[in-house]
C-alpha cells in the first residue's frame, strides 16, 4: 500500500508559545513550498524565509526545513515551517495549504507512513507514541531503545530462529528419506527448548516494559482528620486541597499530577471513610471506595497516636485493599523519628505532614515502585504480550508433538508461533488492528 496524497498538520499543541510548527508529508510538498514560500530550499537545511498568501502577502518569517524523500521521517517528501507560536498564524497557513495541494492528516498519519514505507517496523511506530506519551525519563528512554529497534531485534532474532527449525520441519516431512528421526528429535527439542527460554525471558521485558509505560495513580484513604490532605498537598508541594480539624472536610475525591523524582504520577485525595449520616460526606465516601478501583496503588493513612485500628483493618478488609502501605501520620506530637519499616508484611512509614518530615522518605519510595526492576527494557504493550505468549503456547505445543514424533503438528504449531511474532513486528496484519494502533497517536505524529 503506498500513500498517494499529501497531509500537512499542526504538529505542535494548541496555544500561543514561542515557536509553532506544520509539517507537511507527500507528494505536491516540493508544489507547496513553490506556492507558499517561493523559494528552492536545500534539503535538510534551516532556510530563513517568509510563507505568503494567495496574495503574496507574509504571513510570518519562518523557518523552513525540506526533507527530500526517502531521507525523511515518514520516507516521503517533507516540510517542516517553524513558525511564531500564535494559533492563528499556524491554523492560517494550515488552511492555505489544505485549500491548495494537501489535506489535514489524521492521528499518527505521519508514523503510519514512515510504517507503510519501511522507514520503521510496528514496535518502533508504537515506541513513537510511548516516547511522546512517556511520564519518566525512565519511560522515555526504553522508548528510545525499542524506538532504535532494540525490542524488534530481539523479536526478530526469535523469529529467525523459528523460521530456522519450520524449514528443517518441512524438509523432513518432505523428505523423510534423509532424515534420521532419533537424531532430528534431540536437535528440535533442543531448539525449541531455547527458543521457549527467549521467548519466556523477552516476556519478562516486555511485561516490565509495559509497567514502565502506566502511569501510576496513588489513593489516599483512611478515616477523617488523619492527614491524608496534608500528605496530598505534602506530595505536591502546594496547597491543593483544604486541611482542617473539621472532621469531613474534604468531600470530593481530588485529583493532581504531580512529578516525583522525574516521574508523573496522579495523585487522588480522597474523603475520610467514617460511619455518618450526613448525605454530602456519604457521597463524598462513596467516591472514595470507587477511587480505590482506579487506582494501582493506595496509602492508607492513621494517626499514629492511634495507630492501625480493627476500623481501619475492616475499612481495608471489606473494598479487599491487598496492595497499600500505611502511613502513620503526625509523629510531632508522638515524639517519634521518621521512618520506614516492615509491620506485618506492610511497609509502614513514620512521618509527620504537618512538619514535613519523612515526605522525601516516602516520594523515593513511590518513585522506586513505580519504576519495575531491571535497566534493560523497552517499552510494550498488551498488544506485544498476548503475541509474545500465543507465539510461547504454540512453542510449547511443538515440543509436546515432537515428543510424540507428529512432526505434521509440530510444522503446523511453528507456523503459528511464527504468525504470532510477525504480526509483533508488523508482517500479515489486517488494516482493522493498523488503524487501530495509529488512532491512539496525537494528530501531527
Ligand atoms: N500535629 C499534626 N497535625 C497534623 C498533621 N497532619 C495533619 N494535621 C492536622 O490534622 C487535621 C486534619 O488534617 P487533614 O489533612 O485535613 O486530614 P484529612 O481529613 O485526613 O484530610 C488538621 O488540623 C491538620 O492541621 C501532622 O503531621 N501533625
Ligand atoms: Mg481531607
Amino acid at each position: 500500500m503506498t500513500a498517494v496524497d499529501t497531509i500537512v498538520s499542526i504538529s505542535t499543541p494548541f496555544g500561543k508559545s514561542a515557536v509553532g510548527m506544520l509539517r507537511v508529508s507527500g507528494p505536491n510538498t516540493t508544489l507547496i513550498i513553490n506556492q507558499i514560500i517561493k523559494k528552492n530550499l536545500t534539503p535538510r537545511f534551516a532556510t530563513h524565509c517568509s510563507v505568503k498568501d494567495d496574495n503574496n502577502k507574509k504571513i510570518d518569517d519562518v523557518i523552513a526545513i525540506f526533507y527530500k524523500n526517502p531521507s525523511s521521517f515518514t520516507g516521503e517528501d517533507m516540510l517542516e515551517i517553524h513558525t511564531h507560536g500564535n494559533p492563528v498564524i499556524l491554523n492560517y497557513i494550515l488552511s492555505i495549504i489544505c485549500r491548495k495541494l494537501a489535506r489535514q492528516s489524521g492521528p499518527g498519519e505521519f508514523t503510519e507512513r514512515a510504517y507503510l514505507n519501511n522507514k520503521i517496523d510496528l514496535t518502533q511506530a508504537e515506541a513513537v507514541a510511548d516516547l511522546i506519551n512517556a511520564s519518566s525519563i525512565k519511560a522515555t528512554k526504553a522508548a528510545m531503545m525499542s524506538l532504535h529497534g532494540n525490542f524488534s531485534q530481539q523479536i526478530k532474532n526469535i523469529l529467525n530462529a523459528v523460521l530456522e527449525i519450520r524449514a528443517a520441519v518441512e524438509a523432513s516431512i518432505n523428505f523423510p528419506e534423509d532424515d534420521i528421526p532419533e537424531k532430528s528429535f534431540l536437535i528440535y527439542k533442543t531448539t525449541f527448548d531455547k527458543i521457549i527460554d527467549e521467548l519466556r525471558n523477552l516476556i519478562q521485558n516486555a511485561t516490565n516494559g509495559i509497567k514502565l509505560n502506566e502511569q501510576d495513580t496513588i489513593v489516599i484513604i483512611g478515616k477523617p482528620n488523619v492527614g491524608k490532605s496534608s500528605i496530598a498537598n505534602a506530595l505536591l508541594g502546594e496547597h491543593r486541597s483544604i486541611v482542617s480539624s473539621i472532621s469531613g472536610t474534604t468531600r470530593d475525591a481530588i485529583h493532581s499530577d504531580v512529578m516525583i523524582n522525574q516521574t508523573v504520577m496522579k495523585i487522588i485525595d480522597t474523603a475520610g471513610i467514617a460511619d455518618t449520616s450526613d448525605p454530602l460526606e456519604l457521597e463524598g465516601i462513596k467516591i472514595s471506595l470507587k477511587s480505590i478501583q482506579e487506582s494501582t496503588f493506595v496509602l492508607y493513612v492513621v494517626d499514629d497516636a492511634t495507630a492501625l485500628t480493627q476500623g481501619d483493618k475492616d475499612i481495608l478488609q471489606k473494598n479487599n485493599i491487598s496492595d497499600y502501605w500505611i502511613i502513620r501520620n503526625k509523629i510531632d506530637k508522638t515524639g517519634k523519628q521518621e521512618t520506614v519499616v516492615q509491620e506485618d508484611g506492610i511497609k509502614t512509614f513514620y512521618l509527620s505532614a504537618q512538619n514535613k518530615r519523612g515526605i522525601d522518605l516516602l516520594k523515593n519510595h513511590l518513585s522506586k515502585q513505580a519504576m519495575p526492576d531491571g535497566d534493560n527494557v523497552g517499552t510494550a504493550r498488551a498488544r506485544h504480550l498476548n503475541l509474545l505468549n500465543s507465539a510461547l503456547q504454540h512453542l510449547y505445543m511443538c515440543n509436546d508433538y515432537n515428543n510424540n514424533q507428529q512432526l505434521e503438528l509440530v510444522s503446523e504449531e511453528l507456523k503459528l508461533a511464527h504468525q504470532s511474532l510477525t504480526s509483533l513486528i508488523g508482517g500479515n496484519i489486517d488494516e482493522d488492528l493498523l488503524d487501530k494502533i495509529f488512532s491512539d497517536f496525537c494528530i501531527g505524529k
